[in-house]
């Protein structure tokens, strides 16, 4: 298990968590996701023989937030 914790500037609302952790809580592998608002932070634990943390960052993407570099 690991466990990352990814900073999503675009993040200011309660519909930016629900999609964010609707979006990675379907993705395989993925234990668990928090959304913080007010730390516009996104909390994972993941199994990385299952998924890679790029592919839980292209679906931060694909929701539509930029990750800075
Ligand atoms: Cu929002």
């Amino acid at each position: 298990m690991s466990e990352a914790t990814l900073n999503v500037p675009g993040i200011h609302c309660g519909h930016c968590q629900a999609s964010i952790e609707g979006a990675l809580g379907e993705l395989e592998g993925v234990r668990s996701v928090r959304v913080s608002v007010p730390e516009r932070s996104v909390d994972v634990d993941y199994d990385e023989a299952v998924v890679a943390i790029d592919a839980i960052k292209d679906t931060i993407v694909e929701q539509g937030y930029d990750l800075p570099a």
